[in-house]
């Protein structure tokens, strides 16, 4: 039987982030403390939905309010506790939050977070996500807009919590992925993958064809050559796509796959956020041995010039990215 390992010991015994870095151990204490009210609240929602009706309650006593925004304010509240968080952004809210801490040394990070990515699957049941990076903050004193403007490759740590048939929290300090699977019971989150290496090759493409008509044209000979029939090299692919980010990337990151949310005619950044989305699942899929890009460029080289801008995105098997990016 395997000696069960959880996350806060994880940490302290393996994770050598953590010897330069003191302060991520109660980061992540404080997003372990919040997902697992999500977690909790989410495997409820349809009860959730109905306490609230009629009692004008939910489950947590509290004013019915949106998932997605129930999900936000319980990060804020759980990284604003911690003295080492400087203060957040969220997919959620147009501008960042300074906390009262901010001016203090100790408050070197700052987080952001998408609470809820994919919530609106929240009603069929489908598996939905908490996304977030984590960097230290740049300037002193007061946080100014340039912390969260950082690209990437200067994420210290990043990662994500899919609330499915299990919630896992997958996350990577730059020495490798590893995750976590929650433990109702307990109320901890058990070391249950460790170094995870996504497939270089897969046979899963994860594409919406809803926009067939309005992607360009390499995207559209790369879905081609993914369907045309070749033994040799496995193909046709299969055809996945959930319609919520973490539970495509993460299938994709155990079994391997492709996952594209490119430009199209109605928009040509794409949907998905860098801040928010793009940028930490490629900081994953990179420390998973997978690529990740915009479809010309390293998606972790992006400057951001905004808050909430949107670019396409790639990810996942580096051959398959790899041949993407052969089509022009
Ligand atoms: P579409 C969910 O709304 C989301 O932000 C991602 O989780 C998901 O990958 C994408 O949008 C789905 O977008 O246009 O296919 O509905």
């Amino acid at each position: 039987m395997q000696t069960k390992i959880n996350l806060d010991q994880f940490l302290v015994n393996k994770e050598v982030t953590l010897q330069t870095e003191p302060g991520l151990k109660e980061i992540y204490y404080k997003l372990e403390e919040a997902t697992k009210k999500i977690s909790h609240v989410v495997n409820h929602a349809a009860l959730v939905g109905i306490l609230g009706k009629a009692d004008k309650e939910n489950v947590q006593g509290e004013e019915v309010m949106k998932l997605d925004e129930l999900s936000n304010d319980w990060l804020i509240e759980s990284l604003k506790s911690s003295k080492y968080c400087a203060g957040v952004a969220s997919e959620e809210m147009e501008d960042f939050i300074s906390f009262d801490q901010c001016q203090n040394e100790e408050a070197k990070y700052i987080v952001l977070f998408d609470p809820l990515d994919g919530s609106s699957n929240i009603d069929t049941c489908s598996a939905i996500g908490t996304i977030f990076s984590i960097y230290k903050r740049k300037s002193k004193g007061e946080l100014l807009l340039s912390d969260f403007l950082q690209k990437g490759n200067d994420i210290l740590s990043a990662g994500y919590v899919i609330y499915g048939s299990s919630t896992i929290l997958v996350y990577s300090m730059g020495h490798g992925v590893n995750a976590f699977t929650l433990d109702h019971k307990e109320g901890e989150y058990i070391l249950s993958h460790e170094k995870i290496q996504t497939p270089t090759s897969s046979t899963i493409l994860s594409i919406s064809f809803g926009y067939y008509n309005f992607y360009e044209k390499r995207v559209l000979d790369f879905c081609h050559w993914c369907l045309e029939e070749d033994k040799a090299t496995n193909r046709p692919l299969t055809q996945r796509y959930i319609g919520s980010m973490v539970a495509d990337i993460h299938r994709n990151l155990l079994k391997g796959g492709i996952f594209l949310y490119p430009a199209t005619t109605k928009s040509p950044n794409g949907k998905l956020r860098l801040q928010y989305e793009c940028n930490p699942l490629s900081f994953i899929q990179k420390q998973a041995g997978g690529k990740y890009t915009n479809g010309i460029s390293d998606i972790l080289e992006i400057v951001p010039t905004e808050l909430h801008q949107r670019v396409p995105i790639a990810l996942g098997s580096s051959d398959l990215v790899d041949k993407y990016l052969s089509f022009k």
